[in-house]
């Protein structure tokens, strides 16, 4: 299945088409995102308006859910829409260490407000790197990687996107099925031509290795493959170790180019480094391969958009010159980065006990995101749920794909004030202990009333 990034309405079509089939028949993610236009053409002005002739966008399929949830009253709501942590009580965390970081940063008053680079704070792209791919990568000390600060993980794989699709000889890109809804449009709209590969397979609710394999066997020589470091979005189903390599080997024999989508380092296991050995095995080859990484997650700096982009190169002349075309991608788009947040981030990495504490915290979230897998197990195998649940402690990262579908959700939603993706995503970063018994009494409930 393909698109291409163009204007006629056959292509606009394909386009709905690709993105329905991504994400399980969403009919609210099957808009194109640029057809905005009513039918008739003469309606353009009507009401004296030139934008009169505007249809209403559908809300974003993860995003709206946070908007639909905060208008619906109920006391008893529970939003696992969107992936983003929460506490036990249900409330959004700012990590101590963040808070010290930014008090340092307040205290200092030696510190301006004067713009970044165009690749913004050199300290945070230094130790982001060195985070991902590793203290001692033979990349970093060979000066082979290039890394900009970006706006958190969507603005570097649309930067990285950008760039490909200026830059780099083959224009397509292939994405697993399924995966983060923002995906296919951020690589459509760089305008480069989006093909997918199975990865899911619902029967098992596992890897499909073996399609996977078959359909990046047969991907055209030199195509650009997007790959989930780990805590595969939506489905929490990773590869082995050993699946890695063979993914690695298969890459590297038909000189596929990797591109990683890293929103979940630490996240996944607890530990920073397993999270990063994906990305490893393929920097340790001594290829080339682009990385998006994001602290949204791992930091909890969601709304300071926060991330990097590193594009490991096979020599450091060549890197130099990448970077200074990713200079010409930025420039026009949002010119530099935000100071804060990266700053923030650079005083965490910088500082050995603040780095360590850090490391904690982080470890603390991944383990309760486990614990609540454990929990909603539990309680829907005690409850008597019709069906194997045992995904639910299997799959790693924020989310669990549960396996209910889209009327079961609508239904979730209805009786029981739970907000979740229409794919049964549900991010287990906002459940609790407190919540679990709703939860489950809402997925019994789904299960055994609704086909
Ligand atoms: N890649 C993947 C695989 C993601 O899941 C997300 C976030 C991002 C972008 C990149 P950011 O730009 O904030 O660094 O993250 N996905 C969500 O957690 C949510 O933040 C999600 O609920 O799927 C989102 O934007 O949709």
């Amino acid at each position: 299945m393909d698109f291409e990034f163009s204007s006629s309405s056959s292509s606009d079509r394909r386009i709905g088409t690709l993105l329905r089939h991504l994400v399980g028949g969403s009919e609210s993610l099957a808009m194109d995102p640029r057809s905005s236009v009513a039918a008739s053409p003469t309606s353009g002005i009507a009401g004296g308006s030139v934008f009169a002739h505007l249809v209403q966008a559908p809300e974003d399929p993860i995003l709206g859910v946070t908007v639909a949830y905060n208008k619906d009253p109920s006391p008893s709501k529970l939003n696992l829409g969107v992936g983003a942590y929460r506490t036990e009580d249900g409330k959004p965390l700012v990590l101590n260490v963040v808070r010290k970081a930014e008090q340092q940063i307040i205290n200092d008053r030696s510190r301006v407000k004067e713009y970044l680079p165009i690749v913004g704070l050199a300290e945070f792209n230094k130790l982001s790197a060195k985070l991902i791919l590793g203290a001692d990568s033979p990349a970093i000390r060979e000066n082979r990687v290039t890394t900009v600060q970006c706006l958190s993980g969507t603005g570097s794989l649309r930067v990285g996107a950008e760039f490909l699709a200026k830059h780099y000889h083959e224009k397509t890109i292939y994405i697993p099925v399924p995966t983060w809804g923002n995906h296919p449009k951020i690589f459509a709209l760089a305008g480069l031509s989006v093909k997918t590969y199975r990865y899911y397979d619902p029967a098992t609710r596992g890897l499909n290795f073996k399609g996977l394999l078959e359909d990046l066997g047969s991907a055209s020589s030199g195509a650009i493959v997007l790959l989930h470091a780990c805590a595969h979005n939506p489905t929490g189903v990773d590869p082995t170790v050993q699946q890695w390599e063979q993914i690695r080997q298969l890459l590297r024999s038909k000189g596929l180019m990797p591109f990683f989508d890293s929103a979940y380092q630490g996240f996944a296991s607890g530990n920073l480094e397993s999270d990063a050995q994906s990305i490893r095995m393929f920097v340790a080859d001594g290829g080339e391969c682009l990385v998006a990484q994001s602290f949204a997650k791992n930091m909890g700096l969601y709304g300071e958009r926060v991330g990097a982009l590193s594009i490991v190169c096979k020599a450091a002349d060549v890197a130099g010159r990448v970077e200074s075309q990713l200079k010409l991608v930025i420039r026009p788009m949002y010119s530099n980065p935000p100071i804060h947040g990266a700053s923030i981030v650079a005083a965490i990495l910088r500082d050995r006990n603040m780095f360590n504490e850090w490391t904690l915290e982080l470890k603390a979230m991944a383990d309760r995101i486990i614990s609540m897998r454990k929990q909603l197990f539990d309680a829907l195998r005690a409850r008597g749920t019709p069906g194997d649940w045992s995904h639910i402690v299997k799959q790693i990262g924020m989310f669990t794909f549960t396996g209910l579908n889209t009327a079961q959700v609508s239904f979730m939603t209805k009786e029981y004030h739970i907000y979740m993706t229409s794919d049964g995503r549900i991010s287990m970063a906002g459940l609790s202990s407190k919540t679990v018994p709703h939860l489950t009494e809402a997925i019994h409930a789904a299960v055994t009333r609704v086909a």
